[in-house]
């Protein structure tokens, strides 16, 4: 086990005092999901989506890239080698594969599949419409790259009952490789964004607001809330509520991380016209 982690390279010691496992459900009903989603903000499912599919949309985007990026040439596991094609653009810009990738016919039938809506009408015990913008996330061993500590209302008008994130990770998301962590329990503290803020949470980000921290020990030390994660495999998902804090920590090792955020909005509920287009790095949302 790696003994120290790093987000955005701040380390975070990787023990018991810092992180704890993220509960799985095992739903009988669907009311269990939505019990489980309001007491702890988030639902592990594990094995909700075929692990094929998932492997195969992996492929499908690495292998983008041509055959020197992954060892051994195999897209489908994709382990870094060592080097980006060169005079690539920036991720998810025009002429980035991913900002290609996500307006493809694969990556929107994966997005469409009936199960994501499923889960979303669940949690609203509603309707639910599929919010168009769905980022594509690729993060590689040796960079900074790793998601800052931040609730989803901040960057999404909306209220938080008629809002619903489910994270897909494309492939095996081993802790190491950059897996999703939840705030224990940020979402019961509506203040807590507020209180953190007033305490000048550490940030990297001087022009941008909305990340509360990218110091993920600090806010851990200042909330003695501990950082909940797990080993993901691949068809397993996590679906969030928007007031929960999360984060991700720089991917160490070859695996690298690939995972969408594929969202959901009550039908009917007033919209962010903003998340309506085509996701690109570059839209500033
Ligand atoms: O994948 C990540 O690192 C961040 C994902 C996220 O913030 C989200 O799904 O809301």
């Amino acid at each position: 086990m790696t003994a120290t982690l790093t987000s955005n390279g701040s380390p975070i010691p990787y023990t018991s005092q810092y992180f704890g496992a993220l509960r799985e459900t095992n739903p009988v009903e669907s009311s269990d999901i939505r019990a489980r989603y309001v007491e702890d903000g988030y639902v592990l499912l594990r094995d909700a989506i075929p692990a094929d599919k998932v492997w195969d949309l992996r492929a499908a985007y690495l292998g983008m890239f041509g055959p020197a990026m992954c060892k051994n040439g195999d897209a489908r596991r994709g382990e870094f080698a060592g080097a980006m094609p060169d005079g690539l653009p920036a991720h998810g810009i025009s002429g980035h594969p991913a900002h290609d990738f996500v307006r493809g016919d694969m990556f929107r039938a994966f997005a469409g599949l009936p199960v994501f809506k499923d889960i979303a009408e669940t949690i609203f015990h509603g309707q639910a419409e599929q919010i168009r913008r769905t980022p594509l996330r690729h993060f590689i061993p040796g960079r900074k790259g790793a998601s800052r500590a931040h609730l989803d209302k901040t960057y999404i008008d909306g209220v938080s009952a008629d809002l619903v994130t489910i994270w897909v990770p494309l492939g095996d998301c081993p802790v190491e490789a950059g897996a999703l962590l939840y705030l224990d329990g940020s979402h019961t503290d509506a203040n807590l964004e507020a209180k953190m803020r007033e305490h000048d949470a550490p940030t990297d980000r001087l022009h941008d607001a909305r990340p509360i921290t990218h110091d993920l020990k600090w806010l851990s030390d200042q909330t003695g809330r501990r950082w909940l994660t797990t080993h993901f495999k691949a068809g397993d998902i996590v679906i969030h509520s928007p007031s929960i804090i999360h984060a991700s920590t720089d991917t160490q090792v070859d695996m690298m991380r690939v995972s969408t955020d594929i969202r959901f909005q009550r039908k009917g509920a007033a919209s962010d016209p903003r998340w309506h287009a085509d996701w690109s790095a570059d839209d500033g949302y």
